[in-house]
């Protein structure tokens, strides 16, 4: 990887909580190109993908527990053209959001390039949740149940194309907060978790040195969805969905810096910083510090 285009997603539909739409210029702001050109990456601005600011006429209540389904599905189609061409062009995707509902758009426009995509799901959440399952309504919940091909189809054929990723080429990392339906989903699925609790355990060097392991020996391309409030609230404030006891800015970086050494990383996205929830763009910066790890960056 040593060309990058960034794709901004000022997407906010996909949740409640105002102010994640401005998550892409927040990072920009927090000076995301500068720190990977610094890394002697070629990096292309393909500014923001456009969202529809009021919500679509057609989501006036005509689907249970979706939140603005059409605005989502059609901020999303836009967003896996522009990466699919991104990948045609042979760079690295690094998608800036925005909600998480845009994992939706992001995984359409990659999983088509490889035969076993890999996914690393850095979060509190696991976003395993259907319609049926939701507490919310919230696609933002949701974005990994669709990937897996589960949920409305508006939502999973986008791309033109379902499943994305296969389930046992996934792996959580950072998981403090499930539904229901989600615990079920993961057991039913074989899905790979560390929770909070494996990661305590384990340490996060055992923790990333099996993940990698695991994903090297049975995919062709990993993507990192990397949801900030998978952090600590203490040192990731500025999202909509905080969760105590989550994993630390020095454990992320490291975790980032393993996945740079295994060269295992193909795409990427961060997601959910909030600036207006923030305190003075930390969570923008500490996302764009996780970045630098992610591309190389080294102390000495
Ligand atoms: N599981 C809950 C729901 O479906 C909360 C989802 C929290 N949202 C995120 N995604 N930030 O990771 O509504
Ligand atoms: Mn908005
Ligand atoms: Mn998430
Ligand atoms: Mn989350």
């Amino acid at each position: 990887m040593k060309t990058v285009s960034i794709i901004g997603v000022p997407m906010d539909l996909g949740q409640t909580r105002r102010g994640v739409d401005m998550g892409p210029s927040a990072m920009r702001y927090a000076g995301v190109i500068e720190r990977l050109e610094r890394l002697h990456y070629e990096i292309e601005d393909l500014g923001d993908i456009p969202i529809g600011k009021t919500e679509h006429p057609d989501d006036e209540g005509s689907q249970p527990n979706l939140r603005n389904l059409k605005a989502v599905a059609e901020a999303n189609e836009k967003l896996a053209k522009t990466v699919d061409e991104v990948i045609k062009r042979g760079r690295f995707p690094l998608v800036l959001g925005g909600d998480h509902s845009i994992a939706i758009g992001t995984l359409a426009g990659i999983a088509k390039h490889y035969k076993n995509l890999g996914v690393i799901w850095y979060d509190a959440h696991g976003d395993l949740n259907t319609p049926e399952t939701s507490p919310s309504g919230n696609i933002h919940g949701m974005p990994l149940a669709v990937s897996l091909g589960l949920g409305h189809p508006y939502l999973t054929n986008i791309g033109g194309y379902s499943p994305k990723v296969k389930p046992e080429n996934i792996v959580l990392i950072g998981i403090r907060s499930l539904d229901e339906g989600e615990k079920q989903l993961i057991r039913e699925k074989g899905i790979k978790v560390y929770t909070m609790h494996e990661i305590d355990r384990l340490g996060m060097t055992t923790v990333m040195e099996e993940t990698i392991a695991y994903l090297k020996e049975r995919t062709d391309g990993v993507h990192l969805s990397l949801d900030l409030d998978g952090l600590d609230p203490n040192d990731a404030p500025g999202v909509g969905t905080p969760v105590i006891g989550g994993l630390t800015y020095r454990e992320s970086h490291l975790a980032m810096e393993m996945l740079a050494e295994a060269k295992l990383i193909t795409s990427a996205e961060f997601v959910e910083v909030n600036p207006i929830l923030d305190e003075r763009n930390k969570t923008a910066s500490v996302a764009v510090g996780l970045m630098g790890s992610l591309f190389g960056e080294k102390l000495v």
